[in-house]
Protein backbone atom coordinates (compact mmCIF):
# COMPACT_ATOMS: atom_id res chain seq x y z
CA UNK A 1 0.00 0.00 0.00
CA UNK A 2 1.56 3.21 -0.94
CA UNK A 3 0.43 6.43 0.90
CA UNK A 4 2.08 9.95 0.68
CA UNK A 5 1.60 13.44 1.57
CA UNK A 6 1.53 15.60 -1.52
CA UNK A 7 1.11 19.30 -1.64
CA UNK A 8 1.31 22.19 -4.13
CA UNK A 9 3.33 24.89 -3.25
CA UNK A 10 1.15 28.02 -5.33
CA UNK A 11 3.53 31.26 -5.37
CA UNK A 12 1.99 34.76 -5.92
CA UNK A 13 3.35 37.20 -8.50
CA UNK A 14 7.08 37.69 -8.92
CA UNK A 15 8.23 40.61 -10.35
CA UNK A 16 10.57 41.59 -12.57
CA UNK A 17 13.10 43.31 -10.24
CA UNK A 18 13.11 40.34 -7.70
CA UNK A 19 16.09 38.34 -7.22
CA UNK A 20 15.75 34.43 -7.80
CA UNK A 21 17.32 34.36 -3.76
CA UNK A 22 14.03 36.04 -2.84
CA UNK A 23 11.99 33.77 -4.66
CA UNK A 24 14.06 31.00 -3.27
CA UNK A 25 13.36 32.28 0.02
CA UNK A 26 9.58 32.06 -0.83
CA UNK A 27 9.86 28.47 -2.11
CA UNK A 28 11.85 27.66 1.49
CA UNK A 29 9.17 28.69 3.77
CA UNK A 30 6.03 27.03 2.21
CA UNK A 31 8.94 23.87 2.42
CA UNK A 32 8.79 24.23 5.51
CA UNK A 33 5.31 24.80 5.66
CA UNK A 34 4.97 21.48 3.98
CA UNK A 35 7.11 19.84 6.42
CA UNK A 36 5.18 21.19 8.93
CA UNK A 37 2.01 19.46 7.58
CA UNK A 38 3.45 16.13 6.94
CA UNK A 39 4.19 16.42 2.79
CA UNK A 40 6.77 13.80 1.24
CA UNK A 41 6.50 15.53 -2.14
CA UNK A 42 6.10 19.15 -2.83
CA UNK A 43 5.54 20.73 -6.39
CA UNK A 44 6.52 23.90 -7.49
CA UNK A 45 4.72 25.96 -10.88
CA UNK A 46 6.39 26.27 -13.81
CA UNK A 47 9.10 29.01 -14.52
CA UNK A 48 9.42 29.37 -10.61
CA UNK A 49 12.31 31.39 -10.35
CA UNK A 50 11.67 34.94 -12.53
CA UNK A 51 8.65 36.50 -14.13
CA UNK A 52 6.63 35.29 -16.73
CA UNK A 53 9.00 37.20 -18.97
CA UNK A 54 7.23 35.91 -22.64
CA UNK A 55 4.96 38.79 -21.85
CA UNK A 56 7.64 41.04 -23.11
CA UNK A 57 8.61 41.52 -26.69
CA UNK A 58 13.10 41.88 -27.28
CA UNK A 59 14.46 41.81 -30.35
CA UNK A 60 17.60 40.41 -29.51
CA UNK A 61 16.52 37.00 -27.90
CA UNK A 62 20.24 36.88 -26.40
CA UNK A 63 19.73 39.83 -23.97
CA UNK A 64 16.78 37.86 -22.14
CA UNK A 65 19.21 34.83 -21.50
CA UNK A 66 19.56 36.08 -17.41
CA UNK A 67 15.86 34.95 -16.91
CA UNK A 68 17.76 31.39 -18.05
CA UNK A 69 19.61 28.69 -15.47
CA UNK A 70 22.81 26.78 -17.34
CA UNK A 71 22.97 24.58 -14.42
CA UNK A 72 20.97 22.98 -11.77
CA UNK A 73 21.09 23.42 -9.05
CA UNK A 74 23.33 26.34 -9.06
CA UNK A 75 24.39 29.05 -5.99
CA UNK A 76 20.65 30.09 -5.96
CA UNK A 77 18.61 27.03 -5.58
CA UNK A 78 20.95 25.15 -3.60
CA UNK A 79 19.44 26.15 -0.60
CA UNK A 80 16.51 24.42 -1.55
CA UNK A 81 17.91 21.11 -2.77
CA UNK A 82 19.56 21.34 0.74
CA UNK A 83 16.22 21.27 2.94
CA UNK A 84 14.19 19.32 1.07
CA UNK A 85 17.27 16.74 1.43
CA UNK A 86 17.12 17.58 5.28
CA UNK A 87 13.43 16.79 5.32
CA UNK A 88 13.41 13.79 3.13
CA UNK A 89 11.02 15.67 0.77
CA UNK A 90 10.70 15.47 -3.07
CA UNK A 91 9.91 17.71 -4.94
CA UNK A 92 9.56 19.09 -8.65
CA UNK A 93 9.45 23.39 -10.04
CA UNK A 94 10.10 24.44 -12.93
CA UNK A 95 12.74 26.69 -14.57
CA UNK A 96 14.30 28.58 -18.07
CA UNK A 97 16.90 26.10 -19.26
CA UNK A 98 20.34 27.34 -20.95
CA UNK A 99 22.26 24.33 -22.43
CA UNK A 100 26.15 24.55 -22.74
CA UNK A 101 24.61 24.39 -26.76
CA UNK A 102 23.09 27.86 -26.45
CA UNK A 103 19.73 26.10 -26.68
CA UNK A 104 16.48 27.11 -24.43
CA UNK A 105 13.89 25.12 -22.82
CA UNK A 106 11.26 25.63 -20.44
CA UNK A 107 12.38 22.90 -18.39
CA UNK A 108 10.76 21.05 -15.37
CA UNK A 109 12.61 18.74 -13.01
CA UNK A 110 11.63 16.11 -10.51
CA UNK A 111 14.14 15.77 -7.16
CA UNK A 112 14.31 13.05 -5.09
CA UNK A 113 14.67 12.85 -1.33
CA UNK A 114 18.11 12.29 -1.47
CA UNK A 115 18.81 15.39 -3.71
CA UNK A 116 19.03 13.84 -7.28
CA UNK A 117 17.33 15.14 -10.34
CA UNK A 118 15.88 11.97 -11.51
CA UNK A 119 13.82 13.63 -14.01
CA UNK A 120 13.80 16.75 -16.50
CA UNK A 121 11.18 17.56 -18.51
CA UNK A 122 11.27 20.41 -21.33
CA UNK A 123 7.82 21.37 -22.24
CA UNK A 124 5.93 20.02 -25.53
CA UNK A 125 3.63 22.19 -26.40
CA UNK A 126 4.66 25.83 -26.29
CA UNK A 127 1.54 28.11 -26.53
CA UNK A 128 1.60 31.82 -28.63
CA UNK A 129 3.66 33.14 -30.92
CA UNK A 130 7.26 34.12 -32.42
CA UNK A 131 6.99 37.66 -33.79
CA UNK A 132 4.93 40.87 -31.62
CA UNK A 133 1.79 40.94 -32.51
CA UNK A 134 0.34 44.51 -31.70
CA UNK A 135 -3.72 42.68 -32.29
CA UNK A 136 -3.12 40.59 -28.77
CA UNK A 137 -4.06 42.65 -25.57
CA UNK A 138 -0.96 41.14 -24.47
CA UNK A 139 2.00 39.46 -25.93
CA UNK A 140 2.58 35.69 -25.15
CA UNK A 141 6.41 35.25 -26.56
CA UNK A 142 7.13 31.70 -25.58
CA UNK A 143 7.27 30.50 -29.04
CA UNK A 144 10.61 33.28 -29.58
CA UNK A 145 12.38 32.35 -26.54
CA UNK A 146 11.97 28.48 -26.12
CA UNK A 147 12.80 25.65 -28.53
CA UNK A 148 9.75 22.82 -28.44
CA UNK A 149 11.35 20.14 -25.50
CA UNK A 150 13.07 17.11 -27.10
CA UNK A 151 12.55 15.08 -23.92
CA UNK A 152 9.05 13.61 -24.82
CA UNK A 153 6.65 12.57 -21.39
CA UNK A 154 8.75 10.58 -19.57
CA UNK A 155 8.05 9.23 -16.07
CA UNK A 156 10.30 8.07 -13.53
CA UNK A 157 9.77 5.91 -10.03
CA UNK A 158 10.17 8.02 -7.17
CA UNK A 159 9.12 7.72 -3.41
CA UNK A 160 7.44 4.37 -4.69
CA UNK A 161 5.47 6.25 -7.16
CA UNK A 162 5.17 6.26 -10.48
CA UNK A 163 5.41 10.13 -11.44
CA UNK A 164 5.78 12.33 -14.91
CA UNK A 165 5.51 15.76 -15.49
CA UNK A 166 3.79 18.43 -17.73
CA UNK A 167 3.96 22.05 -18.13
CA UNK A 168 1.32 24.64 -18.20
CA UNK A 169 -0.14 24.38 -21.54
CA UNK A 170 0.71 20.22 -21.91
CA UNK A 171 -2.32 20.15 -19.76
CA UNK A 172 -4.67 20.93 -22.18
CA UNK A 173 -3.47 18.13 -24.75
CA UNK A 174 -4.63 14.67 -24.23
CA UNK A 175 -1.44 13.66 -25.66
CA UNK A 176 0.61 14.41 -23.10
CA UNK A 177 -1.75 12.59 -20.47
CA UNK A 178 -1.85 9.30 -22.30
CA UNK A 179 1.82 9.10 -23.25
CA UNK A 180 2.29 9.16 -19.18
CA UNK A 181 -0.71 7.01 -18.60
CA UNK A 182 0.87 4.38 -20.80
CA UNK A 183 3.86 4.23 -18.57
CA UNK A 184 1.60 3.54 -15.53
CA UNK A 185 1.69 6.93 -14.39
CA UNK A 186 0.18 7.55 -10.68
CA UNK A 187 1.05 11.10 -10.17
CA UNK A 188 1.38 13.99 -12.73
CA UNK A 189 3.00 17.36 -11.60
CA UNK A 190 2.11 20.34 -13.22
CA UNK A 191 2.90 23.88 -13.10
CA UNK A 192 1.43 26.74 -14.89
CA UNK A 193 1.47 30.61 -15.60
CA UNK A 194 -2.05 31.23 -17.14
CA UNK A 195 -2.98 35.09 -18.09
CA UNK A 196 -6.58 35.60 -16.89
CA UNK A 197 -7.60 37.17 -19.65
CA UNK A 198 -7.12 35.31 -23.45
CA UNK A 199 -5.29 37.65 -25.58
CA UNK A 200 -7.04 37.73 -28.61
CA UNK A 201 -11.09 37.31 -27.12
CA UNK A 202 -12.18 39.32 -24.95
CA UNK A 203 -15.02 36.83 -23.87
CA UNK A 204 -12.56 34.78 -22.09
CA UNK A 205 -11.92 36.00 -18.98
CA UNK A 206 -10.93 34.23 -15.71
CA UNK A 207 -14.52 32.02 -15.37
CA UNK A 208 -14.02 30.53 -18.46
CA UNK A 209 -10.65 30.10 -17.92
CA UNK A 210 -10.29 28.76 -14.87
CA UNK A 211 -12.90 26.65 -15.93
CA UNK A 212 -10.81 24.73 -18.84
CA UNK A 213 -7.82 24.47 -16.55
CA UNK A 214 -9.51 22.00 -14.38
CA UNK A 215 -11.74 20.73 -16.76
CA UNK A 216 -7.91 19.45 -18.33
CA UNK A 217 -7.10 18.36 -15.17
CA UNK A 218 -9.61 16.59 -14.24
CA UNK A 219 -9.97 15.19 -17.09
CA UNK A 220 -6.48 13.94 -17.88
CA UNK A 221 -6.26 12.39 -14.07
CA UNK A 222 -9.62 10.54 -14.56
CA UNK A 223 -8.85 9.13 -18.06
CA UNK A 224 -5.37 7.80 -17.24
CA UNK A 225 -6.31 6.73 -13.07
CA UNK A 226 -3.83 9.28 -11.80
CA UNK A 227 -3.34 11.61 -9.19
CA UNK A 228 -2.48 14.92 -10.13
CA UNK A 229 -0.82 18.22 -8.70
CA UNK A 230 -1.81 21.38 -10.83
CA UNK A 231 0.25 24.49 -9.44
CA UNK A 232 -0.12 27.95 -10.47
CA UNK A 233 2.29 30.96 -10.35
CA UNK A 234 -0.54 33.50 -10.38
CA UNK A 235 -1.46 37.31 -9.44
CA UNK A 236 -0.37 40.17 -10.27
CA UNK A 237 2.90 39.89 -11.85
CA UNK A 238 4.61 43.19 -13.28
CA UNK A 239 0.90 44.74 -14.13
CA UNK A 240 -0.59 41.20 -15.30
CA UNK A 241 -2.86 39.03 -13.71
CA UNK A 242 -2.69 35.32 -13.63
CA UNK A 243 -5.72 33.40 -12.39
CA UNK A 244 -4.76 30.69 -9.56
CA UNK A 245 -6.80 28.05 -8.81
CA UNK A 246 -4.30 25.49 -8.05
CA UNK A 247 -5.73 21.78 -7.53
CA UNK A 248 -4.97 18.10 -6.20
CA UNK A 249 -7.12 15.73 -8.24
CA UNK A 250 -7.41 12.27 -7.21
CA UNK A 251 -7.31 9.14 -9.93
CA UNK A 252 -11.55 9.58 -10.34
CA UNK A 253 -10.76 12.72 -11.32
CA UNK A 254 -11.97 14.86 -8.45
CA UNK A 255 -10.98 17.88 -7.12
CA UNK A 256 -8.89 16.97 -3.86
CA UNK A 257 -7.85 20.24 -2.58
CA UNK A 258 -7.72 23.58 -3.66
CA UNK A 259 -5.69 27.00 -3.44
CA UNK A 260 -8.11 29.59 -1.75
CA UNK A 261 -6.26 32.73 -2.39
CA UNK A 262 -3.84 34.51 -4.90
CA UNK A 263 -0.71 34.96 -3.27
CA UNK A 264 1.93 31.93 -1.76
CA UNK A 265 -0.47 29.35 -0.88
CA UNK A 266 0.47 25.52 0.19
CA UNK A 267 -2.30 22.77 -0.50
CA UNK A 268 -2.46 19.40 0.82
CA UNK A 269 -4.08 16.10 0.42
CA UNK A 270 -3.18 12.23 1.12
CA UNK A 271 -2.67 10.48 -2.36
CA UNK A 272 -3.46 6.70 -1.91
CA UNK A 273 -1.60 5.30 -5.03
CA UNK A 274 -3.59 1.99 -4.75
CA UNK A 275 -6.62 3.90 -5.72
CA UNK A 276 -5.03 4.54 -9.49
CA UNK A 277 -5.19 0.38 -10.08
CA UNK A 278 -8.71 0.20 -10.14
CA UNK A 279 -9.63 2.28 -13.59
CA UNK A 280 -6.06 1.12 -14.95
CA UNK A 281 -7.70 -2.12 -14.45
CA UNK A 282 -11.18 -1.67 -15.47
CA UNK A 283 -12.89 1.31 -17.66
CA UNK A 284 -9.13 2.42 -18.55
CA UNK A 285 -7.25 -0.74 -18.87
CA UNK A 286 -5.66 -0.08 -21.96
CA UNK A 287 -4.87 -3.27 -22.58
CA UNK A 288 -7.94 -5.04 -22.85
CA UNK A 289 -9.59 -1.86 -24.97
CA UNK A 290 -7.34 0.32 -26.71
CA UNK A 291 -7.74 0.07 -30.79
CA UNK A 292 -4.30 1.56 -31.65
CA UNK A 293 -4.78 0.49 -35.27
CA UNK A 294 -7.42 3.34 -35.25
CA UNK A 295 -5.46 5.94 -33.74
CA UNK A 296 -2.96 6.47 -37.10
CA UNK A 297 -3.91 9.87 -37.29
CA UNK A 298 -3.04 11.41 -33.93
CA UNK A 299 1.02 10.48 -34.28
CA UNK A 300 0.95 11.15 -38.22
CA UNK A 301 -1.18 14.34 -38.69
CA UNK A 302 -0.76 18.02 -36.77
CA UNK A 303 -3.25 20.05 -38.51
CA UNK A 304 -7.41 19.27 -39.50
CA UNK A 305 -7.76 18.00 -43.39
CA UNK A 306 -11.43 18.16 -43.79
CA UNK A 307 -13.20 15.46 -46.47
CA UNK A 308 -13.91 17.23 -49.78
CA UNK A 309 -17.09 19.16 -50.08
N1 LIG B 1 2.29 29.27 -19.87
C1 LIG B 1 1.34 28.69 -20.65
O1 LIG B 1 1.57 27.67 -21.28
N2 LIG B 1 0.14 29.34 -20.71
C2 LIG B 1 -0.95 28.88 -21.52
C3 LIG B 1 -1.81 30.04 -21.94
C4 LIG B 1 -1.11 30.89 -22.95
C5 LIG B 1 -3.12 29.59 -22.54
C6 LIG B 1 -1.81 27.86 -20.82
O2 LIG B 1 -2.14 26.85 -21.44
O3 LIG B 1 -2.22 28.08 -19.69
Amino acid sequence: MTKMIIGGAQIGGIQKAETREEVVARMMALMDQAHEKGVEFLTYPEMTLTTFFPRFYVEDRAEFDHWFETEMPNHATAPLFAKAKGYGMGFSFGYCELTPEGEHFNTSIIVSPEGEIVLKYRKTHLPGHAEYEPERSHQHLEKRYFLAGDTGFNVVRNQGVIMGLAICNDRRWPESWRVMGLQGVQLVTIGYNTPSQNNLSKDEGIERRVYHHELSVCAGAYQNSTYAVAVAKCGMEDGNHMFAGSIIVDPDGFVIARATGEGDELIVAEADFDKCAFGKSTVFNFEAHRRTEHYGLIVSQTGVKEPAQ
